[in-house]
């Protein structure tokens, strides 16, 4: 997939999937939203508990931030714990979670806004 550079940085892009379930034209199933970050439950888990965070604003990858998304960003890792417990996984340290960025096409990337995956539950699921 080529990703225009322009587009990458616009607010919205009409193209994206990921923007049109933020829009509520495309049905999610929630799991928390506010002015800037929406987190839903993942369409194909990998995982017993598996949601994505995402960031209202159309950014197309990690590998677009700047220093303006810290705060963003941060947020997003804050936040990803809490919501981690509140949908099933099990306190650290004997429960836990595993979040992953991918970036770009070697990154596996298949959606580019960027997200990152929110993973847990009891173990046999997880790989490496
Ligand atoms: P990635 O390979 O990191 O770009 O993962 C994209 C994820 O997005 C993949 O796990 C499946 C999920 N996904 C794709 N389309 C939809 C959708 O329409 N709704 C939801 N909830 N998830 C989707």
């Amino acid at each position: 997939m080529t990703v225009d550079p322009q587009t990458a940085m616009n607010d919205h892009d009409p193209n994206c999937i990921f923007c049109k379930i933020i829009a509520g034209q495309i049905p999610s199933r929630k799991v928390y939203e506010d002015d800037e970050l929406l987190a839903f439950h993942d369409i194909a888990p990998w995982a017993p508990v598996h949601f994505l965070m995402v960031p209202k604003r159309h950014i197309a990858s990690m590998a677009q931030l700047t220093e303006a998304d810290q705060a963003l960003m941060g947020r997003m890792m804050v936040l990803a714990p809490r919501l981690a417990l509140e949908q099933g996984c099990r306190p650290y340290p004997e429960g836990g979670f595993r979040i992953v960025v991918n970036t770009g096409a070697e990154g596996g990337q298949e959606v580019h806004h960027l997200h990152l995956h929110v993973m847990g539950g009891p173990r046999p699921w997880l790989k490496g």
